[in-house]
């Protein structure tokens, strides 16, 4: 009898531990290491970071033995790892080299076992922006609300509570492990409250946990804070009362955080303000800032995402080089200018924003969006990593300093929403700091590390990833169709959307412009000329109607319907067979994904399928929207 009993307990006891095992929530995200306790660390200097790798190591580690040594000779934050039998040595010439070393052997230890290997970054700055609001709410956030738990300032400033500080801190391994070394905390629609000493002692708090994983803070700031919070009573960047109170909060801010990395600035755009109010310029309004900060190697993240102001009524896309190229040259050393990838907003796809190919004196830095605000949000499957590596096809990444993604990451269990927006977290630190990685061995590495190493899961999902982009742009706007998403959440189709009380570049037929002849925004030389902002040879490629690529095609030229295409077909016939092929393409999804029940955990293979059916209905109502609107233009 009792032995049965043993038998039934420990059969039940399996079970129970099965179901544990079985109910992952995503929020180990692709840190799915498993406790060993095996590995020996031994390291010559000590420190926190230090601490953190040995710690890492000693818990997950599948080798023996590894030494971390510290090498003055390698490269700033790179490391190098050389396996030495059942050990390896991980080399680096600062601690964080080698907290960045230990990650990287957990991963290789996950995906493509041990081997040697050397690695440096190639941007110095890799950054997250949080569009993260003081009352909790992210702007373009669909994960929930803000990490940061603003609410808890004041008497509980000093400190995180417990719940927050694990979250946090699996929020900065996640970074680390991908070598992302900055986080701006708050929205660039930033409240002038954000300088106030109740939350600068919260920002000090949180800087600290950062720390140790080598993510430096940074802020948005209101350019009228000084105003704002009823200390001046301009924010006019050429008075001295003004410089001196940025230059004093400033000192304030170091004081609480000696590393605090500087601003990032978002002014005369959407109605923020900025030194335009005051007829000053870009270049006064950072200047002013870069000179508090320079002091103490602070630096100023300044967007150029500005239209509607100085250059009202001009095509959109061409007024940021309209408006910063007079000014190149003019910005203080620390000054960085700071671009969208495309010279819109963030759409499944655009060209190439040319204020890369302008601006040449001031250091700039691009920043993609990795919440999908355009992208189904975070509901759909939609893998951004081919997005952005087509970027790179265009903008060689020396040219830039740095790299900024506007974070999908918020108070949910999971932390991105979707399981598979995860991916795009990831995405974005692996090629911020190697932009040359493809965006397939992304996901693999991704997939192996976060449900499973199984062969034909990995090739099947990692395949139907690297096409999802696409696929977004065939089922919402192919043909460089832009910009025709429902007014203001931007998640469904509104091809037809109109409002006399809004700006009119917030109007999707401002960008389709179709009409009984045919559709699409004349940008060549016969129409706004946006093309004379690319260099050669795209300038010629995108002006010509048969040179530009079809892609582009509706971005840069307005078309005939029964224009006829290289393939034979006319305009018509290629827009409905791209609706139709970008359905078709996420019916499928489901179907891949259903092979797969067994080999992912319950909890997160359901929250799959479910997406994926909802994405498949979101994308039908695309095409029948689109389609149907498109064809009483044409007058059908
Ligand atoms: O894409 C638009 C978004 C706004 C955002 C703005 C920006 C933070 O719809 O929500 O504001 O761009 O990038 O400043």
């Amino acid at each position: 009898m009792d032995r049965i009993y043993k038998i039934l307990f420990s059969l039940t006891f399996s079970f129970l531990c099965l179901g544990i095992a079985c109910a992952e929530d995503g929020s180990s995200l692709w840190l799915r290491y498993t406790s060993l306790d095996k590995t020996q660390v031994s390291s010559d200097t000590h420190s926190p970071t230090i601490a953190i790798a040995r710690s890492e190591l000693e818990h997950y580690g599948t080798l023996s033995s590894v030494k971390l040594v510290i090498d003055k000779g390698l490269p700033s934050e790179g490391f190098r790892i050389q396996a030495k039998g059942d050990g390896a040595e991980i080399r680096a010439s600062q601690d964080i080299g080698l907290l960045y070393g230990a990650y990287a052997l957990l991963r290789q230890q996950q995906t493509s076992g041990i081997r040697n290997l050397r690695s440096a970054p190639r941007f110095s700055l890799r950054l997250l922006n949080h569009w993260d609001n003081l009352d909790g709410s992210v702007e373009r956030g669909y994960a929930g609300k803000s990490l940061w738990k603003w609410e808890e300032i004041d008497g509980q400033a000093r400190k995180m509570s417990r719940g927050v500080e694990q979250r946090v801190v699996q929020y900065c391994r996640a970074n680390a492990s991908l070598g992302i070394n900055g986080s701006v905390l708050n929205n660039v629609n930033a409240s002038p409250k954000i300088l106030s000493p109740a939350y600068l002692d919260k920002v000090a708090v949180l800087a600290a946990a950062m720390r140790p994983y080598g993510i430096r803070t940074f802020l948005s700031i209101n350019f009228a804070s000084p105003m704002a919070l009823g200390e001046t009573d301009t924010a006019d960047p050429l008075d001295s009362r003004v410089q001196q109170w940025w230059s004093s909060k400033v000192s304030e801010i170091y004081a609480r955080i000696p590393d605090f990395g500087g601003f990032l600035v978002k002014a005369n755009s959407e109605g923020q303000p900025g030194p335009g109010d005051y007829g000053r310029t870009h270049a006064d309004g950072a200047n002013m800032l870069a000179a508090a900060l320079e002091p103490y190697g602070g630096i100023v993240m300044w967007r150029s995402f500005v239209y509607g102001a100085n250059h009202k009524g001009e095509d959109r896309v061409k007024q940021a080089v309209s408006e910063f190229l007079p000014m190149d040259g003019q910005f203080r050393r620390n000054v960085i200018l700071q671009s969208k990838n495309g010279p819109l907003d963030f759409q499944p796809r655009e060209p190439y924003a040319p204020i890369f190919d302008n601006i040449r004196q001031t250091p700039q830095m691009v920043e993609f969006q990795i919440t999908q605000e355009y992208l189904g949000q975070s509901k759909h499957l939609v893998y951004l990593a081919p997005m952005w590596k087509e970027f790179f096809r265009f903008v060689s990444p020396h040219r830039l300093v740095g790299v900024a993604g506007v974070a999908n990451i918020g108070d949910d269990p999971n932390y991105c929403g979707h399981p598979f927006s995860q991916a795009n977290w990831y995405a974005f630190g692996r090629l911020s700091w190697d932009p040359s990685l493809s965006s397939a061995c992304i996901s693999q590495e991704w997939l192996m590390q976060t449900f499973s190493r199984e062969e034909h899961f990995v090739a099947s999902l990692s395949q139907l990833m690297e096409g999802s982009r696409e696929d977004c742009v065939d089922y919402m706007m192919p043909l460089g169709l832009h910009h025709i998403f429902k007014f203001d959440h931007h998640y469904g189709p509104e091809p037809d959307g109109f409002r006399a009380d809004y700006p009119i570049e917030w109007c999707p037929v401002y960008y389709h412009k179709a009409d009984a002849q045919g559709i699409g925004f004349e940008r060549s030389a016969k129409g706004t000329d946006a093309v004379a902002q690319y260099r050669r040879p795209y300038r010629k490629r995108y002006d010509s109607l048969r040179k530009c690529p079809k892609e582009y095609l509706l971005w840069f030229h307005h078309v005939d319907w029964d224009h006829p295409m290289r393939n034979g077909k006319t305009l018509w016939e290629n827009l409905v067979a791209h609706y139709d092929r970008g359905v078709s393409q996420v019916k499928g999804y489901r179907s891949v994904w259903q092979q797969f029940e067994s080999l992912v955990d319950s909890q997160r293979w359901q929250e799959v399928d479910h997406l994926l059916e909802l994405q498949y209905r979101n994308a039908q109502e695309w095409r029948e929207v689109c389609l149907g609107y498109w064809q009483k233009m044409k007058g059908e």
